[in-house]
């Protein structure tokens, strides 16, 4: 066999690349025109590309190396737990010492009586695992005609047929006769985008009244359950108005609907907190898990699910699981991640250095002729592009242009931010210091700065 190591030439790479690796989420003729970057390796907040250029990177992969990379611990564990047990399943009345010792620190770390923790191979797959559990639950309360689903326009919750119909984006549901039955939703609290002329508050109740109005027009003995992003991560870094949910949580209680976190991006330090829930003030009965458990450097996820459910639930056979559900080795990994972050107050971090630092520089973006708002909740930050603040208007071309070309000269100045339509957005890894958050708002600058320019150039800075 040739060997392919990292001392070939990006071109030959790229080109073997192209030929056989179908990338997700990419339009794989046009990439393989242009060459896929290829990433070394990486250590703290910076990785390396083929060519040697040293990139910030400011989305922590895919929102996940929440501890950095390049930690030896990790793979330390990881290597002994392979040699010791690389692999045994939970299915038939067995179990292993690091999924007991997982499940354990996951139920401590969890808020309220979040105690149980059913456990998946990606967030993708607890999200599945909450629909086959919330409809289960219902079903085993004698109301099987509780099994929809509400969820909200533009949410990510995985790409599988479940969970990519739980989500929101329109550009899924339109691949692969998505969504499945039972699932509704309902709008989000976007008001940079749709709020029009209401104050951010009034705008944050209407959004979460639409989930009170949906319950009532579907019937209350219809519905199951209502799953939501405390921060949507992959829709833009959208910031929900304080208002909103306070809201969402009268309702979930007045009617008795089942509250699904999905923590997968705001779990694990991410917004300053553990979880996202606590930092909203809510009370899910059910969260999910993937990314930051891990800190990436092993696939994990899963979903904490409450005292209560889990009795229920617990009452006859739940057919439902994975052949990598408790991975030992993935749940050594994830142990040892939560370990360090606990033990190096990571969270700690982020509360009272790294987001405060961040938030000032991150929200002084708004001086930027480019940048209308800027919002940011711990690590995870998001802009506006437009040509009118005032207005909060859309570029008049499509969606995602400008935003494209931020990218782009984000990239160039070796910084990964991305973007999502005309939102650029970043969520960086917890353990990023004053120093390099310095280096990031530097580059992000430079990069807005080089964007206004090719987008006057290009006639571009007018309003929809
Ligand atoms: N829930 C949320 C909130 C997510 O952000 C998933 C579930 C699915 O997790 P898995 O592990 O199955 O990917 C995610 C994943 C993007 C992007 O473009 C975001 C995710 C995945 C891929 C791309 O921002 N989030």
């Amino acid at each position: 066999m040739n060997a392919i190591t990292n001392h070939m030439p990006t071109a030959e790479l790229q080109a073997l690349d192209a030929a056989h690796h179908m990338h997700p989420f990419t339009a794989n003729g046009e990439l393989a025109e242009k060459g896929a970057r290829i990433i070394t390796r990486a250590s703290g907040v910076t990785l390396t590309d083929s060519e040697g250029n040293q990139i910030l990177d400011a989305m922590a992969g895919l929102w996940c190396v929440n501890i950095g990379y390049g930690r030896d611990e990790l793979a330390d564990v990881a290597a002994r737990q392979m040699r010791e047990l690389p692999y045994y399943n939970t299915f038939f009345q067995t179990t292993h010492v690091p999924v007991i010792a997982l499940a354990k620190k996951i139920a401590e770390l969890a808020p309220g009586d979040l105690n149980h923790v059913f456990f998946a191979g990606s967030g993708s797959e607890a999200n599945d695992t909450n629909i086959r559990m919330v409809r289960h639950y219902w079903a085993r309360k004698g109301k099987p005609s509780k099994s929809i689903i509400i969820s909200r326009k533009n949410a990510y919750h995985g790409s599988s047929v479940g969970s990519g119909s739980l989500g929101g984006m329109s550009a899924m549901h339109e691949q692969g006769g998505l969504p499945i039955p039972d699932i509704h939703h309902i709008n989000q609290p976007n008001w940079w985008a749709e709020g029009g002329d209401t104050t951010p508050e009034d705008f944050g109740l209407q959004r979460a009244q639409e989930l009170e109005q949906a319950i009532l027009e579907l019937g209350e003995d219809r519905v199951a359950a209502f799953i939501a992003e405390p921060v949507q991560g992959a829709g833009g870094v959208i910031v929900p108005p304080a208002t909103y949910w306070p809201e969402i949580q009268r309702i979930c209680d007045k009617y008795e609907i089942l509250l699904i976190a999905d923590e997968v991006i705001c779990g694990f330090g991410r917004t300053g907190n553990w979880f996202g829930s606590q930092t909203m003030g809510i009370r899910p009965d059910i969260m999910t898990i993937a990314k930051g458990l891990s800190s990436g450097y092993a696939p994990i996820g899963g979903s904490i699910v409450s005292d209560e459910v889990a009795a229920v639930i617990g009452g006859d056979e739940f057919n439902h699981g994975y052949t990598y559900s408790g991975h030992p080795v993935s749940s050594a990994v994830a142990l040892e991640n939560l370990r360090i972050l606990e033990e190096e107050n990571i969270v700690g971090h982020v509360q009272d250095v790294a987001a405060p630092y961040l938030k000032d520089k991150w929200e002084a973006l708004t001086d930027h002729p480019l940048v209308g708002e800027a919002k940011i909740v711990g690590m995870m930050g998001s802009i506006a592009l437009t040509p009118n603040k005032e207005t909060r208007a859309a570029f008049a071309a499509p969606a995602g242009t400008v935003g494209y070309i931020c990218r782009e000269r984000c990239f160039a100045n070796n910084l990964v931010m991305r973007h999502v339509g005309d939102r650029m957005i970043i969520s960086p890894p917890l353990v990023i210091t004053p120093e390099e958050i310095d280096t990031l708002i530097e580059r992000a600058r430079l990069s807005l700065d080089e964007c206004y320019e090719q987008v006057k150039a290009e006639g571009l800075y007018t309003a929809l």
